[in-house]
């Protein structure tokens, strides 16, 4: 008996109103996960009203408060920690200590909004003027759409939800569609530690009918969204045309440069990391490897021995190192890219295909697969592939190499392995990424700083840290004149006030 997933909506768990339903299967072998409600744009209409009523008291609880409820919700969520990641994998495919970690980023994120409760700073100034106070606070939008998307099914949501919340604002939240039992998890954790009915509001199906209702309804002043370049172009656009205050967060091309001076044993363990980590499927995988000629023979086949030898298997199993990628769909658009790179003449030096020895017939995996000699106007070194595949393109200097980083669309995260600090700080210097790494690999950010890419990877906002409380929040600057008459800002002679 498979369990029916429902939406939160109110303080309620109810079916979509019309009726329908959806399943998720394991891409590891098939297995039906669940069965969800399926809902439609009368169901958004509905979490839209709900969080627009808890607004009027939520806005007003007082966040020292707020904050407890998300202290309580951290603690949920770590006595959990075991079975949310065995049913992320399960849900995701990634390997069950990546699915710890997923849970991990979302704790660590819930603590530290829980303690934003007691900060939220605002600024006091001087004024132009005597007897005069000024200061500026923080002020929540209202309802806030949060749509996710399946590589980090509780650390994203955690990354935009919690911040929101500190902040008073209300959630309407739809997570995608292939993982919808995370996200019901931390819903009903919310709950358990008492967050108040219709503060957070879960509906359960896909993009077009879900996200683009919550996009569209005129209730919803501020979307955050997190997913392909693709969709987050419409989204952008529908968003422009209502006013709202949007976070896009999308694709990355991120690349690791290997200089001739680097410790080339780390700098492989970091690239096999960020490249085949989760799949490949994190908007931080390092898809390009920019590396000096002199190393590029070295480092190859430490990577082709490498990589030829990672176990592919169910992300449940302790000695699995890669787990499936999320969908038939995705692999066959990762096999796609892999033709195009042999098509356009990079060499390709391990992988290269599906996996299908076995019991691994059953489920989506593909070989790592590491490409050599790759050009750096080739497609694959490019375009966002977000599977286990990575591309070695030779150069020959530093300025070389940052040539290369910057000259793609994209600007999420880029990494430098060099034993040269001189050069390092050079490399931060130059590189147009929003996230950079120094002897490690592209993936890795920790909650407390800011998160996000420049150029076509986002719109210049940015999540995590105190960035996230200016994008859920706008200033209010508060004058409070107590001199007892009219005083004019810019108008009035000060000097003379302070004559003798
Ligand atoms: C993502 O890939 O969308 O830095 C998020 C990292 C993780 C988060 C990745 N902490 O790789």
């Amino acid at each position: 008996m498979v369990d029916l997933f429902r939406n939160h909506v109110g303080g309620d768990w109810v079916e979509a109103k019309a009726g329908r339903t959806f399943e998720r299967r394991n891409p590891a072998n098939g297995d039906v996960v669940g069965t969800y409600t399926k809902s439609d744009g009368e169901d958004v209409a509905a979490a839209v009203e709900a969080a627009k009523t808890a607004y009027r008291s939520w806005r007003l609880y007082p966040a020292p408060r707020r904050g407890e409820i998300l202290y309580r919700a951290a603690q949920l969520l770590l006595d959990r920690k075991e079975s949310l990641a065995r049913e992320m994998t399960e849900e995701m495919g990634k390997v069950i200590q990546e699915a710890r970690g997923d849970v991990q980023e979302a704790i660590d994120m819930t603590l530290y909004m829980a303690g934003e409760g007691r900060r939220l700073y605002g600024q006091t100034t001087p004024s132009e003027l005597r007897d005069k106070f000024n200061m500026s606070q923080r002020r929540p939008f209202g309802v806030c759409g949060v749509v996710t998307p399946w590589n980090f099914p509780m650390a994203i949501p955690s990354w935009k939800i919690m911040p929101a919340l500190i902040t008073g604002n209300t959630v309407v939240f739809k997570p995608a569609s292939f993982t919808p039992r995370s996200a019901v998890r931390l819903v009903e954790i919310l709950e358990e530690a008492g967050l108040p009915a219709g503060v957070v509001n879960l509906v359960l199906g896909t993009g077009p009918e879900v996200g683009n209702a919550i996009i569209e309804h005129p209730d919803v002043p501020l979307v955050s969204f997190t997913g392909s370049t693709e969709t987050g172009h419409d989204v952008a656009v529908s968003a422009a045309h209502l006013n709202k205050r949007l976070s896009l967060e999308m694709g990355g091309k991120n690349a690791v440069i290997v200089l001739d001076d680097a410790d080339l044993d780390l700098a492989a363990e970091g690239i096999l990391w960020s490249a085949f980590g989760t799949s490949g499927q994190r908007c931080t995988a390092a898809s390009r490897v920019v590396v000096h000629r002199s190393v590029q023979r070295r480092l190859a086949e430490m990577l082709v021995s490498r990589a030829g030898g990672m176990r592919l298997g169910n992300g449940l199993e302790a000695t699995t190192e890669i787990g499936p990628v999320v969908s038939e769909g995705q692999l066959a658009s990762v096999h796609q890219y892999v033709e195009v790179g042999q098509a356009e003449g990079a060499r390709l030096a391990v992988g290269g295909g599906i996996a299908r020895e076995g019991e691994l017939e059953q489920g989506f995996f593909y070989q790592p697969t590491v490409f050599d000699d790759v050009r750096a106007d080739m497609r694959i070194a490019q375009e966002e592939i977000f599977g286990p595949v990575t591309a070695l393109i030779p150069v020959d200097s530093l300025e070389e190499a940052v040539a290369v980083v910057n000259g793609v669309k994209y600007g999420l995260s880029a990494s430098i392995f060099t034993a040269d600090i001189n050069r390092a700080f050079r490399a931060v210097r130059d590189i147009d990424t929003g996230i950079l790494y120094v002897n490690a690999g592209t993936t890795g950010a920790e909650i407390h700083l800011p998160f996000g890419g420049t150029k076509a990877t986002g719109n210049g906002h940015r999540e995590a840290g105190t960035a996230a409380l200016d994008f859920f929040t706008e200033w209010q600057s508060i004058y409070v004149d107590y001199s007892g008459k009219l005083q004019r800002a810019q108008i009035d002679d000060i000097d003379a006030q302070i004559a003798p």
